[in-house]
This record gives structure tokens, C-alpha cells and sequence, in this order.
């Protein structure tokens, strides 16, 4: 797609910020269903005026589980243009918005076909670093030595360090080992990916990612730290049998260590991410007297130009609606 990367890439800004409008409606209603729902209906509402030939190859689960934004679903209006692989989390962290929490996003990411790691919903093992620190970290080294060499990458102190960790049981003894080693620790409920992303800029004040997550969430992650000049380094995770099966089917060896060039290949890649609630990536939406503001950010791999998006939004002239709606009107 490496001819119209330019064109399109604004347009999946739209997409995110649709997702994000919608969601927005819902937060702090404590409503998880509603907030999912909403994002995936403006998502997918507005990625039928896009102008690509897609499948959605990471998103909200198996055609009979899911009713929209199913792996394998054709998106895009532009059938004749090349295929491309499309990977999306209409809100990632539904548990934040629904409880009015900060850091969630919506996000999404375009490649050409074959390009992005169609994992399913595996758990991986991960550790992120902005791009001075990239090409020093290592998924299994020890905990302490990852700290001390990042610190030393970006001419730190390792007390100076702010690692991101998902708040999960699983990771107590990967708590007790950071803080055993003085560095800081940022806990966060649900979105990793917003937490990789962040390591790779610095105003965030975050430096490391590190522990157990998604494995969906890990594309979305290496997407944007390519982009950004970043490092991900993942493996599977606590896998049974039907996982390791499953991994194999996508010739996924369960043993070795991933990187971004395994989860997204290839020189055409565009992230787009708008924020749903307030965080350090980027601001949630907020709304006005018939107007609404949103926080985007969007990049590209093969410029690796990264632009940050704000939007006013009169929502008079809002025109696209999602098929429930569009139904509703042709009746
Ligand atoms: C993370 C987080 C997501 O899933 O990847 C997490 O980034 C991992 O799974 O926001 P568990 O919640 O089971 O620990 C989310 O929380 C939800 O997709």
C-alpha cells in the first residue's frame, strides 16, 4: 500500500476517533458492555468509508463470538486496491472507560497482507524500551540487569527508572524484584499497549514495560514502537497444550522470543491510537456545548513521521453513523 500510505493514514484517524467518541459516551457507567459496543459500532461504521481492501487479522474475536470486527472480516470500501492486514482494539482497557479510569485508548493498525502476527488472545511474556535503550534489553536476562543497563542506555540512575507493570497477581514476584532493585513502579489496571507506547516518548515519564499481557496487545504495541524506533521483546506464556497447538498453526514456536519485526513486518505499517480517558499518551475526550475535542496520535513506518491529532468536533455536522443507525434511518 506503500503509494497510498500517505492518504490513508488520516483516515484512520478517523476511524480511532469515531471509536473514541462513542466509547467516551460511557465512561464511568460502569457499563463494559456498552463502552465495547459503542467503539466497535463507530469503528466499524467508519472503516466502511475507507478506502482499503482489508481483514481484520487481530480483533474482537471468532465471527460466531463476535458481531462485528471479527477475524477474518473484509473491511474497507476499496476493493480492488492490494490487500492489507487490519488489527484493532476499539478500546483497549473497556474496564477503565467503564469505570472512568485513566488510559484508555482506541487503536488501530494497517500493514500489507501477511505483514502483522494473527495471534489470538495468548498471554506474552513482554519488556518495552523507547529507541535509546533499544538493542540493550533482553526478555531473559534478569530483572536487575534490564534495569541496569536501560538506566545506563538513558543515562539514568536505576532509581530513576518509572517501569509500567500491569496490576495482575501473576506479577508479585516481578514487583518485589523491581523494587528490590530501587527502581519505581507505575501499576496499571489495563492497557499495556498505551504503557509500551509510552517508553518511546519521553515527555510520558515512562521508561520500561515490563510483564505478562495480551498477545493481541502486543502487535498493536510493536506497531507503534516501529514507528517510533522502539524495542518489544515477547514470548508465550504460561501456555497448556491447546495454546502450544494453537501457536503452531501460525507457526508460532512457543519457546523463542519474539521481536517487532516478528508481530509486524515490513515497511508498511500505520498506527493510529486516540485516547478514550486522560492519559500520559494522549488526553480522553471531552466534551462541549454541541462540540467534542479529541487526542490522536498517528505514524508510519516508512517515514516514521509521528503526528499528534487534535480534533474539534461539532457534532451537528457528525455524519457518519453506525449500520445499526443507518438501518434504523432507511426503514
Ligand atoms: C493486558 C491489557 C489489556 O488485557 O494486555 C491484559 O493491556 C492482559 O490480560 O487492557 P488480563 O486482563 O487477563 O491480565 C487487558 O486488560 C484487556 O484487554
Amino acid at each position: 500500500m506503500e503509494d497510498r500510505e500517505r492518504e490513508i493514514m488520516l483516515d484512520f484517524v478517523r476511524v480511532t476517533e469515531t471509536a473514541a467518541l462513542r466509547a467516551a459516551r460511557f465512561m464511568g457507567r460502569g457499563d463494559r458492555d456498552a463502552v465495547d459496543q459503542a467503539a466497535v459500532d463507530g469503528m466499524r461504521g467508519m472503516l466502511d468509508l475507507v478506502n482499503i481492501n482489508g481483514t481484520v487479522v487481530i480483533g474482537e474475536g471468532e465471527k460466531d463470538r463476535a458481531p462485528m470486527l471479527y477475524i477474518g472480516e473484509q473491511v474497507g470500501s476499496g476493493k480492488d486496491n492490494d490487500p492489507v492486514d487490519i488489527a484493532v482494539d476499539p478500546v483497549e482497557g473497556t474496564r477503565l472507560v467503564a469505570c472512568g479510569l485513566p488510559n484508555a485508548i482506541s487503536t488501530i493498525v494497517a500493514a500489507d497482507s501477511g505483514c502483522l502476527l494473527p495471534v489470538p488472545g495468548f498471554y506474552m511474556e513482554k519488556i518495552a524500551v523507547g529507541p535509546q535503550a533499544r538493542g540493550y534489553i533482553d526478555l531473559e536476562a534478569p530483572v536487575r540487569e534490564n534495569l541496569r543497563v536501560v538506566a545506563a542506555a538513558l543515562g539514568k540512575k536505576v532509581r530513576d527508572l518509572t517501569v509500567v507493570v500491569l496490576d495482575r497477581p501473576r506479577h508479585k514476584e516481578l514487583i518485589e524484584e523491581i523494587r528490590s532493585c530501587g527502581a519505581r513502579i507505575k501499576l496499571i489496571l489495563d492497557g499495556d499497549v498505551a504503557g509500551a507506547i509510552a517508553t518511546a516518548l519521553p515527555e510520558t515519564g515512562v521508561d520500561i514495560l515490563m510483564g505478562i499481557g495480551g498477545a493481541p496487545e502486543a502487535v498493536l504495541a510493536a506497531a507503534a514502537l516501529k514507528c517510533l524506533g522502539g524495542e518489544l521483546q515477547v514470548k508465550l506464556w504460561g501456555a497448556d497444550q491447546e495454546t502450544k497447538a494453537k501457536a503452531k498453526e501460525i507457526n508460532l514456536d512457543p519457546d523463542s522470543i519474539l521481536t517487532i519485526e516478528d508481530l509486524a513486518k515490513g515497511e508498511s505499517i500505520i498506527f493510529a491510537a486516540t485516547g478514550i480517558t486522560d492519559g500520559e499518551l494522549l488526553r480522553g475526550v471531552r466534551y462541549g456545548s454541541g462540540w467534542a475535542k479529541t487526542h490522536s496520535i498517528v505514524m508510519r513506518e516508512r517515514t516514521k513521521t509521528v503526528r499528534f491529532v487534535e480534533t474539534i468536533h461539532n457534532l451537528k455536522y457528525k455524519t457518519v453513523r453506525s449500520r445499526k443507525e443507518m438501518a434504523e434511518l432507511e426503514v
